[in-house]
């Protein structure tokens, strides 16, 4: 008998069409077909369902970007464990070629170049090759090129476990609450949401954690352990489960009775740190708290033993003489005492935003007109939108220069004036993302960025300037007296790239000394400026930006990730420059 094989993940089975994408890249096979597989394993990461099934059902073709050939491969891992091609391709290639490619700043080709020429097969070799200054006669290698390999691998290493972008982890939470609601009987559950780090919005998420209530919890138990998003079960109990989903994240559900919810969604959203405050709290207070409730410890004025429950967890903070704090809030970062005080602030929430500047079109790498994007931008109810695309100097085809900027001009000025004439309270702005050059010049110059009505000023290239070299340029940008907002700072990718070494404070300070505003990067691959600094230009004096960088109509609605980071930077709306009326918004800029 041949062992069962074990059940793959969507995440594990993307993982190894994406390993033969990588090989067939090594050997240097044709491109059309190491990014078929490429494709392949992005759609089955993002795919909602467990394989299994849909293989099963004969539908692995309808799945996007997998044709007849890749499903075939991947009917026969689910089948038999493995795919015998990439068997195959494994034999030709050592893994741990593969595994250099992985290396940031190396790549397939000169992964292969290393292997064939100096017979390199893993990292730990390539480390001590670079060590050894062997690199550096390779032609094309030089000394710099073995540093960073260096860094790279050291990067590698630091990269630690794995946390899932909010952007990923959110919506496949409220997805499984959305189908464990559709499948049960009306009336077994009584409420579900979703605790832990993503209701506090943190940028990564862990684990996914739900918390339910129902009289029937057992019932629950099952019809969530058969959802087909489901692909493995990690533990089993009655009132609480763990799973595997296909997308390789694993969620905890608990259910609990209705007289226990406020203490447990409490408890399950966290985050630790604020949960032992709390509980601190209530000892103080004569309480011990857990996710049930609270239980007198007989040190206060109520007798040892006395219960205390609550059905709804503003009671629980009220009871211990807090005003309700905001998940965002709740890290252990003073909010706690904040609280105690009646001092918390009035957060910003999603529709107090006004309008957008930061956005793009098929100007440049946009991929909808300019018409489009402002009829998406009208029924998101705003008042105002920024055509920010790309200035050339960022490499990109399409980026604008003088002329292109004045026959753009054109088109946004025809829009706007058929908004006049019918009254409408909209209008479209014209700026550029300008390109913040290796030396802290700009991709146009002075007389073109005085013409537009916002300049937003970002850095796209040489990302891996030394932290002084990087700042500079930066400083310098800031100090152009046309650039008015700083576009996504620091330029990390979250789970791709790092932040470049860009020194934050003292870029903050010039932004304050010269009435720049800073951007917070709604996309939720960036979140950037991040949650800690941007409370941190806030307490300094300075003026914010949430902006989605939309290049397509859809990605507008990512603003409230943006939003999240706003909160839990505890920003009220007058912090943001976008919650303004039009002319106000244009009086909070530099000119
Ligand atoms: P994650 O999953 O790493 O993104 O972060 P969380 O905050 O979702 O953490 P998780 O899933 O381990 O636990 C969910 C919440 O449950 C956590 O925020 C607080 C609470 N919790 C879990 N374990 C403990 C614990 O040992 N002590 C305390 N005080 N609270 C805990
Ligand atoms: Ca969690
Ligand atoms: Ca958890
Ligand atoms: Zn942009």
């Amino acid at each position: 008998m041949p062992d069962t094989p074990p059940h793959f993940t969507n995440k594990e089975i993307a993982e190894q069409l994406r390993l033969m994408g990588d090989i067939l890249e090594i050997k240097g096979e044709n491109r059309f077909r190491v990014i078929a597989f490429r494709n392949a394993a992005e759609s089955i990461e993002n795919y909602g369902q467990d394989l299994y099934g849909v293989h099963a059902a004969g539908e692995l073709t309808g799945i996007p970007n997998v044709g007849k050939g890749i499903a075939a491969d991947i009917g026969q891992l689910l089948d038999t464990g493995q795919i015998a091609y990439l068997e195959e391709l494994k034999q030709e290639v050592p893994v741990g070629v593969v595994e250099m490619m992985r290396v940031p700043g190396m790549g397939p080709k000169k992964a292969a170049r290393l292997w064939q020429e100096l017979d390199i097969t893993s990292i730990g070799a390539l480390r001590t090759a670079a060590e050894q200054q062997q690199l550096r006669d390779l032609k094309g290698f030089g000394a710099k090129s073995e540093e960073q390999i260096l860094k790279g691998i050291e990067l590698l290493a630091t990269r630690g476990e794995e946390r899932t972008p909010l952007g990923i982890a959110r919506p496949t939470v409220l997805d499984l609450s959305t189908a464990l609601k559709q499948t049960l009987p009306a009336g077994v559950l009584v409420r579900i949401e979703p605790a832990g780090s993503v209701r506090r919005w943190k940028e990564t998420i862990g684990d996914l954690d739900l918390l339910a209530v129902s009289e029937q919890p057992e019932v629950v138990m099952d019809a969530f352990r058969a959802l087909p998003q489901v692909s493995a079960v990690l533990a089993a109990g009655p009132t609480k489960t763990r799973v595997q989903l296909a997308n390789g994240l694993e969620c905890d559900l608990r259910v609990v009775e209705p007289q226990h919810w406020g203490a447990a969604l409490q408890y399950f959203t966290g985050s630790k740190e604020h949960n032992v405050q709390m509980r601190e709290l209530a000892l103080k207070r004569g309480w011990s708290l857990n996710e049930y409730g609270l239980t007198a410890t007989g040190r206060g004025e109520a007798t040892e033993g006395e219960k205390r429950f609550f059905a709804e967890e503003e009671a629980l903070y009220e009871f211990l003489g807090l005003e309700w704090i905001p998940p965002e809030l709740r890290e252990d970062r003073g909010e706690i005492q904040a609280a105690v005080a009646g001092n918390l602030p009035a957060l910003i929430r999603e529709s107090d935003l006004l309008g957008e500047v930061h956005g793009h079109s098929t100007w440049s790498d946009g991929t909808a007109s300019i018409a489009e994007m402002a009829t998406k931008a009208r029924a998101r109810g705003y008042h105002y939108w920024l055509v920010s695309d790309h200035s050339v100097g960022l490499g990109i085809v399409g980026g604008l220069d003088d002329e292109r900027l004045r026959k753009q001009a054109e088109e946004i000025a025809e829009l706007n004036a058929g908004w006049a004439d019918a009254g409408v309270d909209f209008r479209l702005l014209q700026g550029t993302e300008v390109e913040v050059l290796a030396d802290g010049s700009l991709g146009l110059s002075d007389e073109v960025l005085a013409r537009l009505d916002i300049v937003v000023a970002s850095i796209h290239s040489s990302l891996r300037q030394d932290r002084e070299t990087i700042t500079q340029r930066c400083l310098r940008a800031v100090r152009n007296p046309h650039v008015d907002i700083l576009g996504h700072p620091t330029g990390r990718l979250l789970g791709k790239r790092p932040p470049t070494e860009l020194d934050v404070e003292a870029v903050l300070q010039a932004c304050v000394e010269t009435g720049t505003v800073v951007e917070i990067n709604a996309h939720p691959s960036r979140l950037d400026l991040n949650d800690v600094y941007t409370r941190r230009a806030v307490e300094l004096g300075l003026k914010i930006a949430i902006s989605t960088d939309a290049h397509a109509p859809d990605e507008m609605d990512l603003l409230t990730y943006g939003v999240g980071v706003a909160r839990r930077a505890w920003l009220t709306s007058t912090d943001v420059i976008n919650t303004r009326p039009l002319p106000e918004m244009l009086a909070l800029l530099k000119r």
